[in-house]
């Protein structure tokens, strides 16, 4: 069985939070596609670089300035062999997810012509709808939405009958935040390509659980946080490919991202230092590489494999609650992800009254309001699973939540 794989015990000791109490109970954490949980590997790493060898990177020659540049390119090569970029330079840091799409929409995003199109998904998170509709206003260009179906799926037949040589662009989560939804990314990215339309792939919600090979994908952009796989906050990357990074104008002007500076003229540095202006998070891209050292020593096979375990157990048990509305596909087309209601009641009550006992779970749009406005609904209680979940976990849960119907019917 997978989860004696997994040996959970032994990985719950990893992550010290997982022993302290909320409300008087043992927190048990199920808001993952928020923030994951951070392990005392990834933990030590930030204590290490602070406490050993603090310094600003790419410009001392003294040893620490060194040490810390050192281990800061080691994280962008882990990153790099992690998602099978071609080059360590594609690897881009940035603050995360939302900064990396940002970068896109107004570096590539300046690229682009009055009357030129783009297409994005109806299951996206705001950060991949916000930034495109700016540019959108700002250059003239023309949004599709590719529509979602009732079972939280994209009606795909949408995009091969609507791109033309007129999208210049696709964006598309490669799992959505607010159901789980799996998306069928390579076929989009195929379709796209047949028009010679850009793809770029938010791949928040999809790092902790399936690991995408950037190259077989034939991706354009690939957007990641570190947050979500064992990170800390604050930091992410953007994948790009080469060809496309080299053509783009840099988004942010400042320190380390120039050759030379003077008032007649500025040239820029090359990749990846172009796009990464200013003193970046050092401890925060070291401690990227140490979580996913940390993940892949569990292995990413394994993880999947137990966590489609427990939202397949999640899902069956929640079934025995009456008036329970499960959004998005079938556990086996998503991740580990249940986003649910309960007939007559409010998202919001059923999360307050949870957390009293100690369980986090997120409520709410999951700032992804078109999924909500399709389902006519204001949100959804959504738990998200992790591998250092367990079953039993999930039995408090489910209790919990029979107790709180019956408080609030
Ligand atoms: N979703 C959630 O609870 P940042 O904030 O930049 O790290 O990630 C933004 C983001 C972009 N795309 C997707 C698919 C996401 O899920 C998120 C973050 C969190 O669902 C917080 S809103």
């Amino acid at each position: 069985m997978v989860e004696a794989k997994l040996n959970i015990d032994k990985i719950r000791k990893d992550f010290p939070i997982l022993n302290r109490k909320v409300n008087g109970r043992p927190l048990v954490y199920f808001d993952n596609a928020a923030t994951s949980q951070t392990p005392k590997q990834v933990i030590d790493c930030i204590v290490d670089y602070y406490g050993n060898y603090n310094a600003n990177i790419h410009r001392g020659v003294h040893s620490l300035s060194q040490e810390a540049t050192d281990a800061y390119e080691q994280a962008r090569l882990k990153i790099k062999k992690h998602f099978n970029a071609q080059h360590s330079h594609e690897i881009i840091f940035t603050s995360g997810t939302t900064h990396s799409i940002n970068l896109v929409a107004n570096s590539y995003g300046s690229l682009l012509a009055e009357g030129d199109e783009v297409m994005v998904s109806a299951l996206e998170h705001h950060s991949n709808i916000v930034p495109w509709q700016m540019l959108c206003e700002r250059k003239g260009l023309k949004m599709k939405v590719i529509p979602m179906l009732e079972n939280g799926k994209l009606d795909l037949h949408y995009v091969h009958e609507n791109l033309t040589t007129k999208t210049k662009m696709v964006f598309v989560n490669h799992v959505s935040n607010a159901l789980g939804t799996i998306n069928p990314i390579e076929e989009i990215i195929s379709a796209a390509h047949k028009v010679n339309a850009k793809v770029l792939i938010d791949g928040a919600q999809a790092a902790p659980h399936i690991q995408a090979d950037v190259q077989a994908l034939d991706v354009d952009f690939y957007t990641v946080s570190a947050h979500k796989i064992c990170g800390p906050t604050g930091v992410g990357i953007l994948y790009g490919k080469e060809e496309l990074l080299k053509q783009m104008p840099p988004y942010q002007g400042g320190g380390e991202m120039i050759a030379e500076v003077s008032f007649v003229k500025t040239t820029y540095a090359g990749l990846p230092h172009k796009f990464e202006a200013g003193t970046p998070n050092i401890a925060g891209g070291i401690a990227f590489g140490a979580a996913l050292d940390y993940m892949h020593e569990i292995g990413f096979d394994a993880i999947e494999a137990y966590e489609q375990e427990l939202l397949e157990y999640a899902t069956q048990r929640i079934k025995e609650i009456e008036g329970v509305i499960i959004y998005g596909p079938e556990p086996k087309e998503k991740t580990a992800v249940l986003s649910f209601n309960i007939e007559g009641l409010h998202a919001y009550d059923l999360g307050t009254i949870l957390d009293q006992m100690g369980i986090a779970v997120r409520t709410g749009h999951h700032c992804a309001q078109p999924i909500m406005e399709y389902y006519k609904i204001p949100g959804t209680a959504r738990a998200s699973f992790s591998f250092y979940n367990t079953k039993q976990e999930i039995d408090i849960f489910i209790d919990a939540l029979k107790k709180a119907v019956s408080m609030l019917s």
